[in-house]
């Protein structure tokens, strides 16, 4: 096809009015990564699903950690290993102050979202689940919150359902009210799909569980970037998120229960820091978090998390929420202007996550394209496989969006797509 056949991008409009009182350009000032060109063009980065970039605050807060503080936490008597360990709990507390937890005792410190939920379902499934138990997922999880609780069941000869998603990706409660019966023994659901954006009532879906006795699990992994979370409020027995996606450092995560169902649950793994006492024929447990920290913790991540949390809570996540919820508007539009451009997940209660396919382009292919104009998105099943399958899809191009990101990278992503219809048209 020649390049004359196709339709031209749409002009874009010469007058943008304000977006929000956020200071989009300052905000660009604090990520160092954003400035680099990739391939010779500006960097668009628009994976924030995947990961977060990280603003010099977290950068320079674990560079002066490892300068002026670094030492094993918990253990020494020494001058350094107490400023570590004061860094440490300190960083705890601000992330329970986050959540609005009632004690810093209900974080836990984990690797990320995914270390988070097999904790519970070792700790928490192992030993309330049992042959002819159910555990409600939903179809729109991510492999974390399906793989565990497979296991789980395998194990235990417990049944995993699973609630349906409609063709827009929003949760069919009706089916969830259904499958709740005596025979469950939790409910694991996401915030935020990963894959489609979809926002669940999660508060709603809690108190449905709570009605019955059923204690619910949220992935707060796509949660937590983008809204004001209250655990509290929510009233969810545990919480779960990674770091990474929060701007904070990879390799550390957040864990948050209810501080009588954490003292109830088996530790997840044996070593070092998690005892009490231990003699060569048995060994008790240190109270909550402890008990789930064993081994020498990522404490630089933890103290780099709490500097990220304090970076957001600095901008302030009201106004990260509005900012993103224009662009997102925003994004939604322009992209509906790409020819044969076909949005998976259109829920009316949205984070910034747009997946999409584009006729018989190979979401791959997308990726590459969009590549070469330096523009970062990510392309594949999303570690959502079920989710693909229900849309009969084997994977989807997403742009996922934070609060630095602009009005015209949207805008560069538009006519890039244009470029993608050119080359594949
Ligand atoms: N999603 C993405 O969508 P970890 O790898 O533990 O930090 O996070 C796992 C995870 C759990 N739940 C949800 C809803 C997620 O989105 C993710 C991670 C990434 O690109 C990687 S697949």
């Amino acid at each position: 096809m020649t390049t004359s056949a196709l339709p031209l991008p749409p002009q874009t409009a010469v007058v943008s009015p304000p977006v929000d009182a956020l200071d989009v350009e300052a905000v660009r000032r604090d990520f160092p990564i954003l400035r680099q060109t990739v391939r010779g063009k500006p960097l668009v980065y628009l994976d924030n699903a995947a990961t977060t970039q990280k603003p010099r605050a977290v950068i320079g807060t674990i560079s002066e950690f490892y300068r002026n503080e670094n030492a094993s936490v918990h253990r020494g008597v020494h001058f350094l290993s107490q400023q570590a360990t004061f860094a440490f709990e300190r960083a705890r507390g601000r992330i329970g102050k986050f959540l609005n937890a009632g004690d810093s005792s209900e974080i836990i410190f984990v690797r990320g979202a995914t270390e988070g939920i097999n904790l519970v379902a070792n700790g928490y499934g192992r030993p309330t689940v049992g042959p002819g138990d159910e555990i409600i997922i939903s179809h729109m999880e991510h492999h974390s919150n399906i793989v565990p609780w497979q296991m789980l069941c395998e194990e235990k000869g417990a049944t995993l359902r699973v609630i349906p998603v409609d063709d827009g990706g929003e949760l069919v409660l009706e089916e969830y009210e259904r499958l709740l019966g005596d025979r469950t023994r939790l409910v694991a659901v996401t915030h935020a799909s990963n894959a489609l954006g979809t926002v669940n009532p999660i508060e709603q879906m809690i108190a449905t569980a709570h009605a019955r006795g059923v204690p619910v699990l949220i992935d707060g992994a796509q949660g937590v970037p983008h809204m004001r979370v209250d655990v509290r409020q929510l009233d969810c027995d545990f919480y779960v998120f990674s770091g990474h996606k929060l701007f904070g450092p990879t390799g550390i995560g957040v864990l948050y229960g209810k501080r009588n169902l954490l003292d109830d649950m088996e530790p997840y793994q044996g070593g070092g820091s998690m005892i009490k006492s231990v003699t060569l024929e048995k060994t008790t447990f240190a109270d909550v978090p402890t008990k789930f920290e064993a081994g020498t913790p990522n404490i630089a991540g933890a103290v780099g998390l709490a500097a990220a949390i304090d970076y957001v809570n600095d901008i302030g996540l009201d106004r990260i929420e509005r900012y993103e919820s224009t662009l997102l508007d925003y994004a939604t539009q322009r992209l509906e202007e790409v020819p044969g451009l076909r949005f998976i997940g259109t829920a009316p209660e949205k984070v910034s996550v747009i997946s999409f396919v584009m006729g018989d382009a190979h979401p791959h292919d997308i990726g590459t394209i969009l590549d070469a104009e330096g523009i970062a998105i990510r392309t594949g099943h999303h570690c959502a496989q079920p989710l693909m399958q229900r849309y009969q899809v084997a994977a989807t191009a997403r742009a996922s969006l934070a609060f630095y990101n602009t009005r015209s990278e949207i805008d560069a992503l538009v006519n890039a797509l244009f470029k993608v219809n050119e080359v594949l048209g």
